[in-house]
């Protein structure tokens, strides 16, 4: 109320100057004296439409949504920061050997000694080394199994070896063959009495020897083709061919000679030379 006091003042105040301004004197006082009662005009026509007013102010924030299908896969992220250094691992397998390292320093100077004679001794001894190596290679070549020989017997240049497997006489020359060694062919009394002693020391009573007269009826040869000279140790009344059907050669314990059939089997006796040992 006080406020519409105020502003009624205001007005009649702001027409009181405006008359002061404007108009004679007379007409000063003449219109100070009437009363005008104002009353509203009729309403006007509709103006013209207003330009396109500037953006309102932005709405409120509106409710959440329903939660929407999921998205298509967003594309890999770029590499992460290295993580934190995990825990020891267990110990890997041993790597291969390395190169061969630098030649060490030179040792101490040696002790004068009398060379000569060890050097003399150290030869010999190589040469009985190099013998021992052939021999064991061989009868690690030659041996069937330890069970089946009874050691073996040697010359200077010959070592025979008893094999107890009974075969036939086809296929005990097979096996001294395969063996690099033929049957044992006693071509002289030195050999026929090792071969016997042989025999006999093992316990045995016969062993077939590497002489046939398979090629021809009573000409008898070696088993390595050599022809019989004139040495042999035939037991009395034999070659007898007994049967018609002996064409192969036994020992027996005694050393003496007989003619059997090649096809019964028994123990026999290779022969190597050592030169192919
Ligand atoms: C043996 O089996 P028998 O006794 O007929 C031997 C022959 C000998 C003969 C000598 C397989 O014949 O070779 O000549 O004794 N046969 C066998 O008496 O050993
Ligand atoms: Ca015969
Ligand atoms: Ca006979």
């Amino acid at each position: 109320m006080k406020r519409d006091l105020v502003f009624l003042g205001t007005l009649i105040s702001l027409v009181f100057l405006s008359l002061l301004r404007s108009g004679s004197p007379q007409h000063l006082a003449e219109e100070a004296c009437s009363v005008q009662i104002l009353v509203p005009g009729l309403k006007g026509d509709a103006g013209e439409k207003g330009e396109k007013g500037s953006p309102g102010r932005p709405g409120r924030v509106g409710p959440s949504g329903e939660k929407g299908d999921m998205g298509d896969k967003g594309q890999k992220g770029s590499v992460g920061r290295h993580g934190k250094i995990g825990p020891i691992g267990s110990k890997g397998e041993k790597g291969e050997m390395g190169d061969v390292g630098p030649p060490g320093p030179n040792g101490e100077p040696g002790i004068p000694c009398e060379c000569s004679q060890l050097r003399k001794a150290i030869g010999e001894m190589d040469n009985q080394v190099a013998q021992l190596t052939t021999e064991l290679k061989f009868i690690k070549n030659a041996l069937p199994s330890p069970a089946a020989v009874a050691g073996v017997r040697e010359t200077d240049n010959k070592i025979y070896l008893l094999v107890k497997e009974e075969k036939r006489y086809v296929d005990a020359q097979l096996y001294c063959h395969g063996r690099g060694g033929n049957l044992g062919m006693p071509k002289d009394e030195a050999a026929n009495g090792l071969l016997a002693s042989y025999v006999s020391q093992a316990g045995l009573t016969r062993v077939f020897i590497g002489i046939n007269d398979l090629e021809k009826e009573g000409t008898f040869v070696y088993s390595d083709r050599s022809p019989m000279q004139t040495f042999n140790k035939w037991r009395n009344g034999e070659p007898n061919n007994a049967y018609d059907e002996e064409d192969c050669v036994e020992m027996v314990a005694s050393g003496g000679w007989n003619d059997v059939a090649c096809h019964i089997t028994m123990y026999f006796i290779c022969e190597f030379d050592k030169e192919n040992v």
